[in-house]
């Protein structure tokens, strides 16, 4: 993964992204564990997928430029906290609230710093849930708490998302007025959609729920005949 023939000074970024790499890794498997475990055992899964991510060192050099920083991994190591990145899209709104609950309630998942962009959109309109999480790496040299980001989106979030990033990137802060006011415009779409989606699982639920009384109603008068079927 890292090459072992690097210079002594990309050594110290080659740690910073190890650590970082490995606390991904024991967090992909806790949540690889949950999201089987929903598949297969309950009949709705809060995930619809998962991504992980380590910021390549280019990447973090120029997050910190933007931030008006020096370059260099010690400012990395106290400035930039989405280093090891991991982004949980759901369905609904309710499902990320529901797994950051699940989450907290595990003992390595030490929560510093939540911020809540969905009840506090962005002026963009951005969307989305950042948790950070000091996580323990276990290394020879002894305990590493390493800065995990995870950030919740439902599906739709995650479009608007991931069509503004590109388009941030293409315009940097500078995107023309007519773009930012059109992109504010679809993230207010957005998010009424994902209201009218969540209603209609509501309403698909309250449904289910009187089928199911209606069913198990009807079953209950169907029972003698069943049972009588039965001992035919
Ligand atoms: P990339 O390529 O996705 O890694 P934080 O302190 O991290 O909880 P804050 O204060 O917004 O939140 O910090 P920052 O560093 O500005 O944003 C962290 C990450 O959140 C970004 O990483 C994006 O992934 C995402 N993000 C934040 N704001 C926006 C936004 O307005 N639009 C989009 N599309 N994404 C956003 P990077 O390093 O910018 O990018």
């Amino acid at each position: 993964m890292f090459d072992a023939l690097m210079t002594d000074e990309m050594k110290p970024w080659r740690d910073l992204l190890l650590v970082h790499q490995f606390a991904v890794d024991e967090i992909r498997t806790k949540l690889t564990i949950l999201d089987e475990e929903y598949r297969n055992v309950h009949d709705y899964n809060p995930i619809e997928h998962i991504k992980y991510r380590v910021k390549k060192p280019a990447g973090i050099m120029e997050k910190l430029q933007r931030i008006g920083l020096e370059p260099t991994v010690e400012n990395a190591k106290k400035h930039i906290f989405d280093i090891a990145g991991i982004r949980i899209v759901c369905a609904f709104t309710a499902d990320i609230y529901c797994i950051i609950e699940l989450l907290s309630r595990q003992k390595d998942f030490a929560i510093v710093e939540v911020k809540d962009y969905i009840k506090n959109p962005k002026e963009n309109g951005y969307k989305s849930l950042h948790v950070h999480i000091e996580y323990p790496v276990f290394l020879s040299s002894g305990v590493k708490p390493t800065r995990v980001e995870i950030q919740f989106r439902t599906i739709a979030m995650d479009f608007w998302a991931s069509v503004e990033h590109k388009i941030y990137y293409k315009y940097r802060e500078h995107a023309p007025k007519l773009v930012q006011a059109e992109l504010k415009g679809c993230a207010d779409m957005i998010s009424s959609l994902d209201d009218r989606m969540y209603r209609l699982k509501q309403i698909i639920d309250e449904l289910e729920v009187s089928g199911a009384e209606a069913a198990s109603n009807s079953a209950f008068y169907r029972e003698p005949n069943d049972h009588y079927e039965e001992e035919v």
